[in-house]
C-alpha cells in the first residue's frame, strides 16, 4: 500500500524531471509514509526514502514508517537535509508550493544552496483522489459511526434543548464508538438558523416548528465521514414539506447521476437544474458535494467549476440544499464511493422526513 503510493509518486517525479520531493503537509506525510506524528519531513528520491523528525518521534516513526530511513534532524532541519542530499545525485527538488510558507521556502533556499527548488501543486493530493480498499474501509467505518450517532441523537432531541447540547451528545457518542475526533465543527442549525449552510451549533434553543439541520462526521483511523439530515420539530407546514421534498428529489437525482466517467460538474448540474426548475435556484448557492478522505474536503469538488472526470473509487458527498433567509433551510447529504456503473452509498440512514 505505502510502497504503491511511493511508486506512483516516483513515476510522477520522473515525468516532471525531479530528482526528489519534500513532503511537509501532515496528511500527505501520513499518506506517503504511514507516520502520524505532528512533526516530520519526508524526502523521497528515485532510490531512497528519508523521514526527518525530532527526538520525540524517532521510535514512533521507525515503527509506523518502515519504508523510510528515520533520521533525527539537527536545527535547522535544512542542515541535516543538506548533509544527506550532498551525498546523493540530487539537483532538482520538488516541494509542496501550495502548503509551505514563504518563510519556510526562504529557509530552504538559504539552507540548500546546493539544490534547485521547484515548487509543485497538488502532486500527492492527486494521488489521494482515488481511494484504495484500506481507505474505503476506514471511511465506511467512520460513516457507520455517524449513522449510529444519528439514530442515537434522534432519541435525545426535543424542544428546549440547545443546539450545542445536541452537538455535544453526538460528539460524545461518536468518541465512545471509536472515533478519534469530529471531522469538522458539528453543525446543528435550527429554525431561522437552518438557513445558514454552515450554522455551527450555537446557544439557540430548539423550538417547536423548527427545521433542524444536523451536519456532522467523525474521524476513524485518520479517515473522515460527513453526513447531513434535516428533521422537523412538530408537524411540518406545507411549505416545509414542499422544500424538503424538492431537496430530497434533487439529492436523489444527484446520487443517481454519480458514476465513473461523468464530469464532476455534470453531477452538480443534474441536481442543481432540478432545484432551479422548481424555482429555488437562487437559494442553492454552494457546490453539490466534495471529495473526502484523510481530509473532510478534498478534490474533486462537485461544482460548476470542476471539470474533473469521476473515476472508480473516488469518494464524494452529494448534498444539495435550499436556504431561505429568515425562514429556514434543508440540506440532505450522503457519502458515496464512485463505481463503474453507479455508486456505493456509505450513509445508510433514512432520508424520509423525520418528525420529532
Ligand atoms: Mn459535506
Amino acid at each position: 500500500m505505502i510502497k504503491e503510493r511511493i511508486n506512483k509518486l516516483r513515476q510522477k517525479l520522473e515525468q516532471l524531471g525531479l530528482d526528489g520531493f519534500i513532503v511537509m503537509s501532515p496528511l500527505n506525510r501520513r499518506y506517503i509514509s504511514g507516520f502520524t506524528g505532528t512533526s516530520g519531513i519526508l524526502l523521497i528520491t528515485h532510490k531512497q526514502n528519508f523521514l526527518f523528525t525530532d527526538f520525540r518521534y524517532i521510535e514512533q516513526a521507525k515503527s509506523q514508517a518502515p519504508a523510510f530511513q528515520v533520521i533525527k534532524h539537527e536545527f535547522p532541519v535544512t542542515k541535516t537535509i543538506k548533509e544527506i542530499t550532498q551525498r546523493l545525485p540530487l539537483e532538482f527538488l520538488g516541494l509542496e508550493g501550495d502548503f509551505i510558507t514563504y518563510k519556510q521556502f526562504q529557509d530552504f533556499q538559504d539552507g540548500l544552496d546546493n539544490i534547485k527548488l521547484v515548487p509543485q501543486e497538488g502532486i500527492i493530493e492527486n494521488l489521494r483522489l482515488i481511494k484504495d480498499n484500506e481507505e474505503i474501509k476506514n471511511i465506511r467505518k467512520a460513516a457507520q459511526i455517524a449513522d449510529k450517532a444519528f439514530k442515537f441523537i434522534l432519541e435525545k432531541i426535543k424542544p428546549g434543548l440547545k443546539e450545542i447540547e445536541v452537538a455535544l451528545e453526538l460528539e460524545f457518542f461518536m468518541r465512545l464508538q471509536g472515533a478519534s475526533s469530529t471531522s469538522f465543527d458539528t453543525i446543528v442549525a435550527s429554525g431561522y438558523r437552518s438557513a445558514l449552510p454552515h450554522g455551527v451549533a450555537s446557544e439557540k434553543v430548539i423550538e417547536k416548528g423548527d427545521f433542524v439541520t444536523i451536519d456532522f462526521g467523525c474521524v476513524y483511523n485518520g479517515y473522515c465521514s460527513d453526513m447531513t439530515r434535516t428533521i422537523v420539530i412538530g408537524q411540518p407546514s406545507e411549505k416545509q414539506k414542499e422544500i424538503y421534498q424538492i431537496v430530497l428529489e434533487a439529492q436523489s437525482i444527484g446520487l443517481n447521476s454519480v458514476k465513473a466517467g461523468l464530469g464532476a460538474k455534470e453531477v452538480d448540474l443534474q441536481s442543481r437544474s432540478y432545484i432551479s426548475r422548481k424555482g429555488y435556484g437562487e437559494y442553492f448557492g454552494h457546490g453539490l458535494g466534495h471529495g473526502l478522505g484523510l481530509n473532510v474536503h478534498e478534490n474533486p469538488s462537485l461544482s460548476p467549476r470542476d471539470s474533473t472526470e469521476l473515476l472508480e473509487n473516488m469518494v464524494v458527498t452529494v448534498e444539495p440544499g435550499i436556504y431561505i433567509p429568515n425562514w429556514g433551510g434543508v440540506r440532505i447529504e450522503d457519502l458515496v464511493v464512485v463505481k463503474a456503473t453507479g455508486y456505493d452509498n456509505l450513509t445508510r440512514f433514512t432520508k424520509d422526513l423525520i418528525i420529532i
